[in-house]
């Protein structure tokens, strides 16, 4: 189900397929950095993102910086990565246009 943490080899092959996201070193999460052109178009990546995530029920851990989004994913009622987390970040790479 969608929130069983993914075996190791599930992770591996699933962030193969996300441009960008990389598995955090303890392998509990995992992160990408986005970088835009401006605050006004990071700052919508962010609100697109956080519409999706309301629904979702699954949400980000990020900071931002001016155009800059530093993004960790990761299920925390399971401590781990699952499917929501890789959804989570299929869809933040298509709304930054990014595939
Ligand atoms: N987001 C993330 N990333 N991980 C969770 O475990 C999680 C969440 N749990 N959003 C949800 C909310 C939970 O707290 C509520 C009660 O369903």
């Amino acid at each position: 189900m969608a929130r069983d943490l993914l075996a190791t080899d599930e992770l591996v092959k699933a962030v193969a397929d996300l441009p960008g996201w990389s598995v955090a070193s303890d392998g509990l999460s995992i992160e990408r950095t986005f970088e835009f052109r401006n605050f006004s178009e990071a700052f919508a990546f962010m609100t697109r993102t956080a519409l999706a995530a309301e629904k979702m029920n699954h949400h980000p851990d990020w900071s931002n910086v001016y155009k800059t989004v530093k993004v960790t994913l990761s299920t925390h009622d399971r401590g781990g990565v699952t499917e929501l987390d890789i959804e989570l970040a299929k869809r933040m790479n298509r709304y930054a246009g990014v595939d």
